[in-house]
């Protein structure tokens, strides 16, 4: 039986990374955060038959120890301070837990001579302020503390890939969504606003950037491509990504028509608001969650990984906001 070892378990990819290894039959192992007065919140029941060993990524001793019982034959490190406008407020923690977390599991690999096949969650945002469509040619310009700290890892996957012989894929996906997206997170902030507003317990929408565009997949599918970075014959590096490309307003028109509301947009930048046909009010910006700066456009061209890996997105646009939406007003009934 193949071993995977997942960091980051407790996650939105985490928890559908779990359910697709299970069903291909692998033992899963996940790394868990020990808190000192509560478990790390999940964001859907853990199955069972995982197994959980105690140590994260600031911890060198603990990666060692982790990978010499499992000896696993897949890793997966998705863990990671993954909110970009937290990253802005603590920068040092970000770059200790994914830039520095990353180079511990790396030489914990190396050090025990483990073989594994490593997959990465880089990220879209690395490409940060260059043009779209992005793919894997495209030059980096990383525009967050969090997107420069998943540069860094990025670059050592492919240092140890190229020093050592490790099989280290990276996978640079795309925004991901899905009903177990972090409510920090604007496609779940929207479809659970909405949610809270049609059910009469919050007036309105507060919000930050409506300009800012995103590529924004299904993670179930985008799951199944980081597995399927790991069984080729090689390790590389590759774009995942609808190539489709939305502004944050166009989401929350879309999610707001799914419960039969018409938004009409007014006004500009901080003034701006939606109002509903009888011109009562249900999103406005506030100021509060812009951050310094923010990558305006990415739409990523996932070519190589359809013509490598045979992966493509299926879920459209407004069938991820029938997802979320669906499954949301389900939660809140
Ligand atoms: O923001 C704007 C915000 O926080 C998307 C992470 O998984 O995907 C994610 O990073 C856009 C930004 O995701 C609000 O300014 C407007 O332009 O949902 P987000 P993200 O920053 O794109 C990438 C691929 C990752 O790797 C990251 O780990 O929406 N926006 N108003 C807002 N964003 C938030 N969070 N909250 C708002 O109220």
């Amino acid at each position: 039986m193949k071993k995977a070892l997942v960091t980051g378990i407790t996650g939105q990819d985490g928890s559908y990374l779990v359910e697709l290894l299970l069903n291909e039959g692998y033992e899963v192992h996940g790394l868990w955060r020990r808190g000192s007065t509560r478990n790390p919140p999940l964001v859907h029941p853990m199955p069972s038959n995982v197994v959980l060993h105690y140590t994260d990524m600031t911890d060198s001793v603990g990666l060692t120890r982790t990978i010499l019982k499992v000896k696993p034959d897949e890793v997966y490190h998705l863990a990671a301070q993954s909110d970009v406008k937290v990253s802005f407020d603590d920068p040092v923690y970000t770059v200790d837990a994914n830039a520095l977390g990353t180079v511990r599991l790396l030489e914990a690999l190396r050090i025990t001579d483990c073989g594994a096949h490593v997959y990465f969650a880089a990220t879209s945002e690395m490409f940060g302020r260059s043009k779209s469509p992005q793919n894997e040619t495209t030059p980096f310009h990383p525009e967050s503390p969090y997107a420069a700290s998943k540069l860094f890892s990025y670059w050592m996957m492919r240092n140890y890939r190229d020093s050592y012989g490790m099989f280290a894929a990276n996978g640079i996906l795309f925004n991901h969504e899905s009903p177990r997206r972090g409510l920090n997170f604007v496609t779940r902030k929207i479809t659970n606003g909405i949610a809270e507003v049609t059910a009469g317990r919050k007036e309105y929408l507060e919000l930050g950037n409506l300009n800012a565009q995103r590529d924004w997949g299904y993670a179930p599918e985008y799951v199944k491509a980081m597995w399927l970075m790991l069984q080729q014959p090689k390790p590389d590096d590759f774009v995942i990504a609808t190539g489709e490309t939305h502004m944050v307003r166009e989401f929350v028109t879309s999610a707001f028509r799914y419960v039969d509301i018409d938004i009409r947009w007014e006004g500009a930048n901080e003034n701006e608001v939606g109002v509903d046909a009888k011109g009562k009010t249900l999103v406005k910006v506030d100021a509060r969650f812009f951050r310094p700066t923010d990558v305006h456009v990415l739409c990523g061209d996932a070519s190589k990984a359809r013509r490598i890996l045979g992966w493509k997105s299926e879920v459209t646009f407004e069938q991820l906001v029938e997802i979320m939406m669906k499954a949301e007003l389900n939660r809140t009934a």
